[in-house]
């Protein structure tokens, strides 16, 4: 099943839910800050052990006091134009994401919309990879969730999974 919300992730009662972390896995703003103040410093501390995580890629962790039994941190890639490979590496974090997932026999999973914050990805573009790489797994999974923090968002995700589902 796929769905579509608006809201904070944080609060999201799945197995895993998935952070749009950077490349140091030092934490920041947006979904990231958010997601270590809701879970607190465990999740900081294995992130420090694991060391890095290259864009495109993604690692797991604990997920402190959330509800969830996981966090997993993909690193989604910097807008730079649209000529150095961002969509390839957008894709790759979704795809990432979920072949981990799996691998822990995690099959509720939760996202944010992946670099679409600080990154500056093209909204619509991402909200399109994003679906599409869901559609092809769904069949896998009990649950996957888009949880979109604006309004605007969550409308753009309801128009693009129309699209590609009609
Ligand atoms: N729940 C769901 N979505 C959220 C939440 C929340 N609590 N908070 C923000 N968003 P961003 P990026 C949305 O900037 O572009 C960080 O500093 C937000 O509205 O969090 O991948 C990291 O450490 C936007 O739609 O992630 C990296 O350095 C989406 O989450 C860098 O930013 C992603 O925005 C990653 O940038």
């Amino acid at each position: 099943m796929i769905q579509i919300k608006q809201g904070d992730i944080t609060r999201e009662n799945v197995a895993v839910i998935v952070n749009a972390a950077n490349t140091q896995l030092k934490g920041g703003g947006g979904v990231d800050g958010a997601i270590h103040k809701a879970a607190g410093p465990s999740v900081m501390e294995e992130c420090r052990s694991i060391g890095r995580c290259p864009t495109g890629k993604a690692v797991i962790t604990n997920a402190g006091d959330l509800f969830s039994e996981m966090i997993i941190h993909t690193v989604g890639p910097v807008w730079k134009g649209g000529r150095n490979n961002e969509c390839e590496l957008l894709k790759d974090a979704y795809e990432n994401s979920f072949l981990l997932a799996l691998d822990y026999d995690l099959t509720s999973i939760a996202f944010p919309s992946i670099s679409t914050g600080a990154y500056g990805f093209p909204k619509e573009t991402a909200a399109r990879i994003a679906l599409r790489t869901g559609l092809k797994y769904y069949s896998v999974f009990e649950r996957i969730v888009y949880v979109c923090f604006s309004k605007e968002d969550y409308d753009l995700y309801l128009k693009v999974y129309n699209e590609l589902t009609s």
